[in-house]
């Protein structure tokens, strides 16, 4: 495959996507960003004009998806709204960009007979609890929680359901929760590191005691490129780096890691419905596709990402004071 179309690749894990795609292939990449808010152009500099060409616009603009998907030959969809908090102030984007553009998308692989893979999440299996020894895996049932990952899970329903009906070329892989380079300030980590740089005391939701299972954004692109290669058409695929770590004790290291007491935060208002813990067992992508994360220690990972924060300070200090007003508006 050497003409991809990555729609949302100006987003965090989208952007990872394309720098991964540029370093490790030939290929040749069209993003697809409707660059809002969690959007950003920046996160593809340096990167080589004639691999890599922005669009800027809409996946529910359907002429635009169709002349796009005509030319590649696979489209690899990042592109939603993202962040559960939002979804629970402001719903209807999620239902636009999630389902309806999903929805836009398929129709355009169904006609042009395209390679299509979806990327999702592990919020679609709902939670666990604290102590279950049991974690997700593709035969979980859909049990989502918000109203981000309800359209998430009605996105994936739909790429099922195309695959089955109209014979698309698609597979799903739903990942467990992000770090890296290029994430908003919004999401968790690098909230609470550039809180640390700003002067800011990081802010835990309840009592912090949530677990999340966290991997490194570039362990997903090459897990996606993989899929990609040796997937099965029709086949979901989860994607995890056994990292599960509870919220707080992710607070303690950020603090540590910065100089910091390990005790300097604070605890705010709970996110509402707020699921307690995520975790992936990936045994299918390692046995059947043969992928290995390659960022197995999420506190060398943890402190890489620290360092770009740090050092990228132009990147993200643009949105830093709105997202901290609307988290202030919350209670946040
Ligand atoms: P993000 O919010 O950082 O990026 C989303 C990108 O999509 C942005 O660049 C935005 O401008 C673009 N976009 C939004 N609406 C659009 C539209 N209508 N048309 C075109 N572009 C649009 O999100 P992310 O964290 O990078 O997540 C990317 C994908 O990965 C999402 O599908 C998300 O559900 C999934 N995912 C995320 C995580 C995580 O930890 N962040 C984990 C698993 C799965
Ligand atoms: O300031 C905060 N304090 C806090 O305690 C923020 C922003 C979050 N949290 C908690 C909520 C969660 O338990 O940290 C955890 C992680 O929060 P987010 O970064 O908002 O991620 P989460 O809600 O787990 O969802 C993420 O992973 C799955 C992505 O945003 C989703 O797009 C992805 O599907």
């Amino acid at each position: 495959m050497q003409k991809l179309l990555v729609t949302g690749g100006a987003g965090f894990i989208g952007s990872n996507f394309v720098h991964h795609v540029v370093e490790n292939t030939d290929a040749h990449v069209t993003v697809l960003d409707k660059l809002t808010y969690a959007g950003n152009a920046a996160s593809l500099d340096g990167l080589p004009a004639d691999r890599v060409r922005l669009v800027k616009g809409d996946i529910v603009d359907a002429e635009l998806v169709d002349t796009l998907t005509a030319n590649v030959d696979a489209v690899i969809h990042y592109a939603a709204e993202s962040h559960n908090d939002n979804s629970l102030h402001d719903p209807k984007p999620f239902v636009d960009t999630n389902i309806i553009g999903t929805y836009t998308l398929l129709e355009a692989a169904r006609r042009y007979d395209r390679r299509f893979h979806h990327i999702s999440t592990d919020e679609v299996y709902g939670d666990l609890e604290l102590d279950d020894p049991e974690r997700f895996t593709e035969t979980t049932p859909y049990n989502p929680s918000s109203p981000y990952s309800s359209t998430k899970a009605g996105s994936d329903l739909l790429v099922r359901a195309w695959v089955r009906s109209f014979g698309v070329q698609a597979t799903i892989s739903n990942c467990s929760n992000n770090y890296g380079p290029y994430q908003h300030v919004e999401k968790f980590i690098p909230r609470q590191i550039t809180n640390v740089i700003r002067g800011i005391r990081p802010k835990l939701y309840g009592s912090g005691q949530n677990v999340r299972d966290w991997i490194h954004a570039d362990d997903h692109s090459s897990a996606v490129l993989t899929i990609l290669g040796k997937g099965v058409i029709g086949e979901t695929y989860l994607i995890g780096a056994d990292g599960e770590k509870d919220n707080r004790s992710v607070v303690e290291l950020i603090l540590t890691q910065m100089g910091q007491e390990s005790d300097a935060y604070d605890h705010v208002t709970d996110r509402a419905g707020h699921d307690l813990r995520y975790a992936i067992d990936s045994t299918k992508l390692r046995t059947e596709l043969g992928w290995l994360p390659a960022f197995g220690d999420f506190e060398s990972g943890l402190a890489s990402t620290i360092a770009w924060y740090q050092t990228n300070e132009p990147w993200w200090a643009s949105s830093k004071d709105a997202t901290e007003s609307f988290y202030a508006s919350k209670g946040q």
